[in-house]
């Protein structure tokens, strides 16, 4: 059913006009309009039967190393013959807008850096991404890189070619630590800007959905466009109830034609 035109708030045209910094966290419900369920969507097929948190987790692969390779495979298929919607590319045009802009994601499957998104900050990982099971060197893991490189393998995880331990995806499990440069980056993006847009996330997974409160204690216009109310839709400034790909492009416009 389509949505009804989107009427902005003239005061948050108001803040982004003049805002100098503006900071958004993304979520998998961005990515919906791509066709890539979300997150806490009901499983299909295969997956029916498991919650994605049950294996997003080190113990679910050390457990069942074959299962978890296997629905990370089955993911990077969805993520991989989808594309940007218009909410993706919306943010590219918010960024290009902004003086200075920092686009936090949730997200593993790469989106908006395929829509041209420049400054992103990818909290939990890249599924598209693998590296060794044991090693703590992300950068220097040689047998680190695109998940592409072992598609041919005949191992389920395939082993690393150096140290001989499973591959896993690149991504940041419950229970693991975020990379800290990365929080800092959020830290300091949710901290220092003028709007602050949370968009396609039920915010309940941290220390992702505590990044809002410190742009909420700076003194940032907050927003929030997610079709679903959230923990967080009584504590920010403009709760705009609906789709990223219709809310997002309405915004630009709306930007674009009183700027002009
Ligand atoms: C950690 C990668 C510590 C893997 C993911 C307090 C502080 C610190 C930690 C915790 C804490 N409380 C609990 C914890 C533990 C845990 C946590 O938060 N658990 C939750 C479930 C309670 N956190 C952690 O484990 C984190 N690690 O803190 O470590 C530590 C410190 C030192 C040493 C050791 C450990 C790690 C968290 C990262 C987990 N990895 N992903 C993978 O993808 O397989 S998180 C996973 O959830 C995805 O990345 C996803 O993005 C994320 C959040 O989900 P959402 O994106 O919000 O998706 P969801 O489906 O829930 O919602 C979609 C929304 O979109 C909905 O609201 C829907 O209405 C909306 N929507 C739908 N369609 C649209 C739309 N919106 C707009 N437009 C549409 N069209």
């Amino acid at each position: 059913m389509a949505e009804s035109p989107v009427e902005i708030p003239k005061a948050l045209i108001e803040k982004l006009r003049n805002a100098r910094h503006i900071t958004v966290i993304t979520g998998a419900g961005i990515s919906a309009e791509s066709g890539i369920p979300t997150f806490r969507d009901a499983q299909t097929g295969l997956w029916a039967k498991y919650r994605a948190e049950e294996l997003a987790t080190p113990e679910a692969f050390r457990a069942n190393p074959e299962l978890v390779w296997d629905w990370y495979s089955w993911r990077r298929k969805l993520v991989g013959d989808a594309a940007p919607n218009d909410g993706h590319h919306a943010l590219v045009e918010l960024e290009d807008w902004a003086p200075s802009f920092t686009l936090i994601t949730q997200n593993v499957d790469g989106l908006h850096q395929i829509a041209g998104s420049r400054n992103v900050v990818e909290l939990h990982g890249n599924i598209r991404k693998v590296k060794g099971l044991d090693c703590t060197r992300d950068r220097e893991c040689p047998a680190a890189g695109d998940a592409s490189r072992y598609d041919q393998s005949p191992d389920k995880p395939p082993r690393c070619e150096v140290c001989g331990t499973y591959m896993r995806p690149a991504v940041v499990w419950f229970g693991e630590a975020l990379d800290h440069n990365n929080i800092e980056l959020a830290a300091e993006a949710s901290s220092k800007c003028d709007v602050f847009f949370s968009v396609g996330t039920s915010a309940v997974v941290y220390p992702a959905a505590s990044f809002i409160y410190q742009a909420l204690a700076n003194g940032a216009a907050t927003v929030e466009i997610n079709p679903q109310p959230t923990p967080q839709s009584q504590e920010v400034h403009f709760p705009l109830k609906g789709s990223a790909g219709v809310i997002l492009p309405a915004l630009i416009k709306q930007l674009k034609e009183q700027h002009s």
